[in-house]
């Protein structure tokens, strides 16, 4: 049987999420990631897989067997592999897993709404929207493991829904200068977000990665959009980002140019 192949785009946080379940089952070489352009027109064969979705990641079986969403792919690998289980095995364990990963789509649309914003005067809206979710994950986090890191006593299922997102709000700390303020009250979130990123199976992007990748969402501009005067989406594989400068920071100011983006 070939290996299963899972379409992606290299700094997307969904396909982080099954990128890291693999390296921590210690299965990263099962399954064959295939890069995926997302500013360039879709190709029609992957388009067919997904039955018309544009959505990445998506994950081909083989045999027309196709799965899509970073959650179900988490869940399906999860079962077929069970060689290592990373998800917890008690069933309230399970549940209280299942009511963190619940909130992982709310708590990112908060973050992706403060990069994306570009009024001034919608701030501090933005900025008290996400601290309501730290809040949420920091009361959440103390009531089921108050004296630990991560959910339970090791990193697993929940924690590795978050931790792309974590690291793809490094946006914030860059363009919006936001980070969790230094508070008792935001002490428990900050512990577990700190140990997500720096655990060794989620090292898959950078810090400058993130920062240089997604300044068009801080443009406010989505998923390989293009905004005036502009050519190049940031998210383009070529030039490589590590040969293209840090971008301005001045997003509510003005849109930079294909040139110091190093886009051309
Ligand atoms: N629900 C799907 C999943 O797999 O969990 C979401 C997948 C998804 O949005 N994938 C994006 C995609 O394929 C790439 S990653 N877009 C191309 C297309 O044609 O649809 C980051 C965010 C965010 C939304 C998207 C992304 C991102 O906040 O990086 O915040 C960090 C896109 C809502």
């Amino acid at each position: 049987m070939s290996k299963p192949i899972i379409y992606h785009i290299p700094v997307c946080p969904f396909s982080q999420r099954v990128e890291i379940l693999l390296e921590l089952k210690g299965l990263r070489g099962a399954v064959e990631f295939r890069v995926v352009d997302i500013t360039k027109p879709r190709d029609p064969h992957i388009l067919e897989l997904s039955r018309g979705t544009t959505a990445l990641p998506i994950m081909d079986l083989g045999g027309g067997r196709v799965l899509k969403e970073s959650l179900v792919i988490l869940r399906y690998v999860e079962e077929a592999y069970r060689e290592l289980q990373i998800a917890r095995s008690d069933a309230y364990e399970r549940g209280v897993e299942r009511l963190l990963i619940d909130r992982a789509g709310d708590f990112t649309m908060a973050g992706y709404l403060m990069v994306m914003n570009r009024d001034r005067e919608r701030i501090g809206e933005k900025r008290e929207a996400l601290l309501g979710h730290y809040a949420w994950l920091d009361d959440f986090l103390r009531h089921h493991n108050p004296d630990g890191t991560f959910l339970f006593e090791r990193y697993g299922l929940a924690d590795l829904v978050y931790t792309p997102m974590f690291m793809r709000f490094w946006f914030l700390d860059y363009y919006e200068g936001f980070d969790l303020p230094v508070d008792p009250a935001f002490a428990r979130v900050r512990r577990w977000r700190d140990a997500c990123i720096a655990h060794p199976a989620a090292q898959q992007v950078s810090y400058e990665e993130i920062v240089k990748l997604y300044y068009d969402y801080a443009a406010g501009l989505g998923n390989g959009a293009l905004g005036p005067g502009r050519s190049r989406s940031s998210f383009a594989f070529d030039p490589d980002w590590r040969a293209r400068p840090m971008p301005p920071k001045d997003k509510y100011d003005r849109i930079a140019s294909d040139e110091e983006l190093g886009l051309v």
